[in-house]
Formats: structure tokens, sequence, C-alpha cells
């Protein structure tokens, strides 16, 4: 989802291209510290240099957090380094570069934090966060992620079942789906005022996607609370799907009758489907599906239907999965 220009306002479907193409190519091979092997470049000659500062250990200062199980659903795939997942990342509202989150998101404040639940249910609210967790046991869910840029991820989330969360605001029988909103404050995302999407971000599940065991909502990744690139301080995860469904920094949460708008979805609704299952037989209309990289490998693979999670296979029996992609 990248987007060409860096002023791209108002932003055309055909601006927006995926990552691992060859401009970023570079930048890729960097960040896996490739290039010097890639491209042969010598490093003699740099006796003189000092050795560069020791870094902090990955993930200082963010909290433990106490997992009550965890469980490997990644096919025992082994787990992408923390420095990879918290380094290239896809968060708008902090830059569209792959390291602009890391290095913009840093500032959004995430406590106090509310969330609003509100529409088709008994029990509408708003939140404090702490509040909103505080009945639940956190787990760990080990779980592939995939973009729709054709890369992909192994993460230990940290987090708790979606339909855990929903059930104690008893939706009515009218809530068909369930959408998301992003906290949308310029103050704290001062790069959102350049446009490029139309904030606030928004995603939306039907109901029994929503309920499915596997949807889960993150608070945290790798034993500790999520650093704010990655989504801070609750986020969706939702690893059957492409990555844009899985929203971050979540501050309401809403039952709906009708379909809900969702940010991709409306930019490009012949691009980016309202479903979003990851499906290696349904190419995007400008780049293939059919296999992906995994940060940090070198070669790539093929792409898995459902992203490898077969199990949700039955929440879409008897639709076209073309027309409903
Ligand atoms: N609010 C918000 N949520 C977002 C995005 C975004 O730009 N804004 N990007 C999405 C996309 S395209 C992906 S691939 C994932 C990336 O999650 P990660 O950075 O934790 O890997 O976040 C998703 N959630
Ligand atoms: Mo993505």
């Amino acid at each position: 989802m990248l987007i060409k220009s860096s002023h791209p306002f108002p932003i055309k479907p055909s601006e927006i291209t995926p990552e691992s193409t060859y401009l970023d190519r570079r930048k890729f091979l960097e960040r896996l510290g490739l290039t010097a092997i890639g491209l042969g470049v010598a490093a003699c000659g740099d006796a003189a240099e000092p050795p560069p500062p020791a870094k902090p250990e990955a993930g200082a200062g963010l909290a433990p957090l106490k997992v009550t199980k965890s469980s490997s659903l990644a096919g025992g795939e082994t787990q992408t380094p923390f420095e990879t997942v918290t380094h290239y990342n896809n968060y708008y509202e902090f830059g569209t570069d792959k390291s602009d989150p890391a290095d913009n998101a840093g500032s959004l404040k995430t406590r106090p934090w509310s969330v609003a639940v509100e529409g088709e249910c008994e029990a509408p609210g708003v939140l404090a966060l702490d509040d909103l967790l505080k009945p639940f046991a956190l787990e760990e869910r080990i779980y592939r992620h995939r973009c729709v840029e054709a890369w992909s991820i192994v993460v230990p989330w940290v987090g708790i079942p979606l339909a855990d969360v929903l059930k104690r605001f008893k939706p009515t029988s009218k809530a068909k789906f369930v959408s998301f909103v992003t906290l949308y404050d310029p103050a704290q995302m001062p790069l959102t005022r350049r446009g490029v999407l139309d904030w606030p971000y928004k995603e939306g599940l039907r109901i029994d996607e929503a309920m499915h065991p596997l949807a889960f909502l993150s608070v945290g990744m790798y034993g500790k609370v999520l650093p704010n690139q990655n989504g801070a301080p609750l986020r969706l995860t939702m690893p059957w799907k492409y990555g844009f469904k899985s929203i971050k920094a979540i501050v309401k949460i809403r039952f709906d009758e009708q379909q809900p708008a969702a940010t991709w979805n409306h930019m490009a609704a012949d691009e980016y489907g309202f479903y979003s299952n990851v499906n290696p037989e349904v190419d995007h209309p400008r780049w293939s599906q059919k296999s992906e990289r995994r940060l940090g490998e070198l070669f790539k693979r093929p792409t898995l239907m459902f992203n490898g999670y077969p199990e949700v296979a039955s929440l879409y029996a008897g639709m076209d999965l073309r027309k409903n992609f």
C-alpha cells in the first residue's frame, strides 16, 4: 500500500503500489542486513571507525505481560525477530515509509485510553481500557500475519479472543457486523494533516467472523506491552485476513446492522475487498498474491489459503470468493 508520491492528495488507487517493488528493494535489503553481501560492498578499510554504541535490549522499557497460556498457531514456523516486526510497519497515521512508525509513533499517548462500544448491543458504554481488559486473562497466540503487499511475519501476540470482549456488551440480533475505529488526533499524529487516507482509519468484520475463536484483540507481543508502532494500546489481529484489517489504536467498537465502511475498501473497492481474506487464487489487480516474502528470508514462499487457517473456511461456505474478495 505504499504511495508513490509523498503528497498524494487526492490519492488515486493507481498510486498505491506494493512495498516489495524495485524502488524499495535497497531499503528492504538494508533492513535484512544484506546490502553488504548483495551489493558486494567490502567492509575493509573501516578499521579506524569506532564501534557502534551498544543498542538497548530490544523492547526495553515495555512492561512485561503475564500470559496464562500460549498457543502455537503458525505451524511451528520460526518467529520473526522483534527488531524486524517493530521496524517494518504499516501505520499511515505516522507516515507511509516502513520505518516511519518506529520513528514517529513513540509519542502517542496510550494511557489514559478509553474505548467506546456502541450500536446494536444491550450494554453499550465508554470504558477505560484497563476496565475493558480487567475481567480477562491474557493469552499468547503465535500467528502468521500477511500483508496484502505480499510480505509476512510470524508474531507471538498477547491479548484476548475478540469474541470474549464483544459478548460482554451483549450484541442484539440486529448486530450483523462489527466496526472498529482508530484514534484520530492530528495533534499527536501530525502527518495525518497531509491527507493520504480518509481519517480516522476504520475497519469492519461480519459478526460471525468477529466471533470466530481465531479473531483476536492484541495488547502486547513478545511477552510485553505492544510498541506504539504495532498498534498500542489495543489492536485487532485477524490472522486469516490481509494485514490492513488488523486495525491499530482502537478507540471505538460498534455493532452494526449494515456492512460498515472500511478505509482501504472505501479508497479502492476494486483492489481491497471488504472480506480481504488471504487467498492465493485471487490476485490483487496489480500484483500476484500467490507467494509472499517472509521478512528475514531471501526467497519467496507460497501463500496459503486463508493464510494457513483452513478452520475459518466454513464462515464462507457457499460464497464466491472471487466476488467477495
Ligand atoms: N490505524 C491503522 N491501522 C493499521 C494500518 C494503518 O495504516 N493504520 N495499517 C494496516 C496494515 S496495511 C498492516 S499490514 C498492519 C501492520 O501491522 P504491524 O505494523 O504490526 O505489522 O496494520 C494495519 N493496521
Ligand atoms: Mo498491509
